[in-house]
């Protein structure tokens, strides 16, 4: 579709809107234990006191970018937080009005055609409206404005650009902190009550494997020895003892999972595999996930968190883990890494495909089966001849189709079990197939 030609002139400078002195309190401040779900009082300061000191400056870039009528609607919706108004004033609710109706526009823009065109600046004027949302919401006398406020700001992270001094980041920090006072108290009053059902699942199928193919375990080896017999001759391996005092190694379960993320909204895949016709993705809350696809004895579909990066959207996750020691051989810095979270339960997969980067693939919770190729085995592997799946082979692993793909047998590979607190090495360009076993979490590193 045809970009709508711009209406006014391009700006020069971002608009800035400034705040009352008044309005400042003390910076990430937690809120008072007297509060309600909605609308609360001691959340609101807090709330204000987190937005940048010298105004929120929105710099959507020049206007021809970014429909006029939408920085209207964020620009008046941002002026109105210059005023002193306590939660509740009646003018309040224009800020919930003006920032959905810049939410909606911008929504419309994000999923307009492929993702890659969506520009820039619509992506910082969807966070903007996120954040002046969120705000709306916990500054109405409604129950569950800060859970909303919450999820606002989950999709303003998810789909949105980063917005100045992390403001959403740092929103959702104070009202995760705020909601989770209030499940602790509601933890309190329901001491007593019966323990929750636990999920009794099928155990799904261990493959038969062959020791000769493999793929070898070390203790901690020496970064030398690592780089010279592994990472230079680009050799699988799975390493031992290097992860094992991370603090998720003991932290992490479903409960606690649900309890740190449940409220926050993730991407989650929706089928078996990506490859199979009817696959999908839905965002919804970690909680949700967990109910439907994770604790659910009979799901409608797979569910699997995969490769999202949880830990840039929730930090408190990120406390738990590190970085391999073994990265520091690569040439790239520590931010060049791309860290991704595999969560679900027994039975995703991850068919056969290969990525540009070495990958050292953490297992934190439960265990997974895994299947590698080499590069060298690509012409028996039938990779998908379009450019989406290029790098996806055709061939289902565990059940090949061996009259259309005959070379298949051919192929040698290596393959193992991979369990809490073991992490495999695969060197770039290598083939990987994955299928959970049981319930599993666990967390890739690409690097170069
Ligand atoms: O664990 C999985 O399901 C797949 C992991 C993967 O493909 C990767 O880390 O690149």
């Amino acid at each position: 579709m045809e970009e709508t030609p711009p209406v006014s002139e391009a700006r020069e400078t971002p608009t800035t809107l400034r705040r009352s002195p008044e309005k400042e309190g003390e910076e990430g401040a937690p809120c008072s234990p007297e509060r309600s779900d909605g609308g609360s009082p001691a959340l609101w300061p807090s709330l204000l006191a987190l937005l940048p000191k010298e105004g929120l400056t929105l710099d959507l870039g020049p206007s021809e970018e970014v429909d006029p009528a939408v920085t209207w609607l964020l620009e008046e919706g941002a002026g109105l937080l210059l005023g002193p108004l306590p939660p509740g004033d009646p003018s309040l609710g224009r800020l919930l009005f003006l920032s959905s109706a810049a939410c909606d526009f911008c929504w419309e823009r994000l999923n307009m055609g492929p993702w890659r065109e969506v520009r820039g600046t619509w992506r910082k004027a969807f966070a903007w409206g996120c954040l002046l949302r969120a705000l709306g919401l916990c500054c109405q006398d409604t129950q569950g404005g800060p859970l909303q406020a919450l999820r606002q700001c989950d999709l303003g992270l998810l789909l949105g650009a980063p917005l100045p001094g992390d403001a959403l980041q740092r929103v959702v920090g104070l009202l995760q902190r705020h909601l989770h006072g209030l499940e602790v108290d509601k933890e309190k009053e329901e001491e007593g009550a019966p323990p929750p059902k636990k999920i009794q699942r099928e155990f799904p199928v261990r493959p038969a494997m062959k020791s000769e193919a493999s793929i070898p375990y070390l203790l901690c080896p020496s970064l030398e020895h690592f780089r010279d017999h592994y990472l230079v001759p680009q050799k699988p391996l799975v390493l031992e003892g290097i992860v094992s005092h991370w603090p998720c190694m003991k932290k992490w379960s479903v409960a606690y999972l649900r309890q740190v993320a449940g409220s926050r909204t993730v991407p989650v895949e929706l089928g078996s595999r990506y490859t199979d016709q009817e696959w999908s993705q839905a965002l919804m809350t970690v909680g949700e996930f967990i109910d439907r696809y994770v604790e659910n004895e009979f799901p409608d579909h797979t569910g699997y968190l995969a490769q999202h990066q949880l830990f840039e959207q929730i930090p408190e996750l990120k406390a738990d883990i590190g970085v391999p020691d073994y990265c520091c051989l690569g040439k790239g810095d520590e931010d060049d890494i791309t860290v991704n979270a595999w969560f679900g339960p027994a039975g995703t997969v991850s068919p056969l495909h290969h990525d540009p980067q070495h990958n050292f693939l953490v297992q934190v919770m439960g265990q997974k089966y895994i299947r590698l190729y080499s590069p060298q085995q690509s012409e028996r592997l039938y990779p998908h001849e379009g450019h989406l799946l290029h790098n996806t082979s055709q061939v289902d692993v565990e059940d090949p189709d061996l009259e259309t793909f005959p070379q298949f047998q051919a192929a040698a590979f290596q393959e193992g079990l991979l369990g809490p607190g073991q992490v495999l090495f695969i060197p770039a360009g290598h083939w990987h197939y994955v299928r959970a076993l049981d319930t599993s979490f666990s967390v890739s590193f690409w690097w170069s």
